[in-house]
């Protein structure tokens, strides 16, 4: 009898002080915001996702706090764009080579452009939504714009003349997979998200993308061969659902806004840095080996795809989109970035 009393004022008292600590940590944030990302959490995009919610943690004193969703456990790398549209997400992350005609002026980063370092495209690219402000974005926030670094063959057969990529299945997107295709290849498209599987299963024989996916997926496992042609990067955008957006006290739009060139730029140098450190680990713990093409056959790429840039301007241009004058603006951004 006592020692039931006992036992129930204290449960009563255990009640209390739970209910206190939940209303404690609902009150300290006052916007929980969520945020899609598809690959996995050791790649490029999640990493990036996590220095920004850091930041954003940190520089609003913990009102905004972000729940982070990696490896397509929110939202697919297809169904970003309308998860974050119809707020499934308040915030997506979207390669915009997963969407071929959706993006007529920021597509122009998966061009052969020259760029040689993820940290130049990225700023080149922030620079140039900026400039813009492209329609191809009105039903989202843009937060900030990132790209890959410059794409590379990695292959389970050696790519050592333009001839032997003849034919071969390779893994791409977008114009990058018509860049592919002008070099005498058999692209196949998908996410990266996808990659690994089709890889193991021989649906394709290779990917072209930047090579620290040889540490962050494994893919120096099964790609031993690795042919630099540095060409096009993958321009990324990191979206946000409009009404999420509007719903923001100023202060907290003011630190996010602060944060897109930065995070930009942060995103192209960290990329860098790992694609050398991946390198690095891949050669000690796999032997790849890295392959360099004749000037014959780097010239030739160069030819082969200059095309896809009069391809490009015209589907642009049925956009009411004046392509020349965006490629010399980005190639003004990669002058003065590549310096
Ligand atoms: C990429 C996408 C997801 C994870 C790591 C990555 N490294 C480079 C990319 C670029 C890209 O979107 C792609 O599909 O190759």
């Amino acid at each position: 009898m006592r020692t039931g009393k006992i036992a129930g004022i204290l449960s009563v008292l255990m009640f209390c002080v739970s209910l206190l600590c939940s209303a404690s940590v609902g009150s300290a944030a006052d916007v929980s915001l969520s945020y899609a990302n598809f690959p996995p959490a050791k790649t490029f995009p999640c990493v990036q996702m996590e220095r920004w919610k850091q930041e954003v943690e940190k520089r609003t004193n913990g009102k905004v706090q972000v729940q982070t969703y990696p490896g397509s456990t929110l939202l697919g790398a297809k169904n970003t764009l309308r998860g974050v549209m119809q707020g499934q997400a308040d915030i997506g992350c979207v390669s915009l080579a997963y969407h071929p005609g959706v993006f007529p002026l920021c597509s122009v980063f998966e061009l052969p452009l020259g760029f040689t370092s993820s940290t130049s495209a990225s700023l080149a690219l922030w620079d140039l939504y900026m400039k813009y402000q492209p329609k191809e974005f009105r039903k989202f926030k843009v937060l900030t714009m990132f790209t890959s670094a410059p794409s590379n063959l990695m292959t389970k057969t050696p790519v050592r003349t333009l001839a032997d990529l003849k034919g071969l299945e390779v893994r791409a997107s977008g114009i990058l997979s018509k860049i592919l295709e002008s070099l005498g290849a058999t692209p196949v498209s998908m996410p990266m998200s996808a990659t690994p599987e089709a890889l193991q299963k021989g649906v394709v024989k290779g990917l072209f993308s930047s090579f620290e996916v040889l540490k962050d997926l494994n893919f120096a496992e099964i790609c031993r061969y690795e042919t630099k042609t540095d060409t096009a990067v993958y321009p990324f955008a990191i979206i946000m659902n409009k009404n999420s957006w509007n719903a923001l006290p100023d202060d907290v739009k003011k630190v996010l806004n602060d944060l897109g060139r930065e995070q930009a730029e942060w995103t192209g140098k960290y990329m860098d840095e790992h694609v050398t450190r991946s390198l690095a680990w891949a050669k000690d713990k796999y032997s790849i080996e890295m392959i360099e093409l004749s000037d014959a056959d780097m010239k030739a790429i160069k030819d082969k795809t200059l095309p896809l840039i009069d391809d490009w301007k015209k589907k642009a241009a049925a956009k009411d989109i004046d392509g020349a004058a965006v490629l010399s603006d980005v190639e003004a951004s990669r002058v003065k970035y590549e310096k």
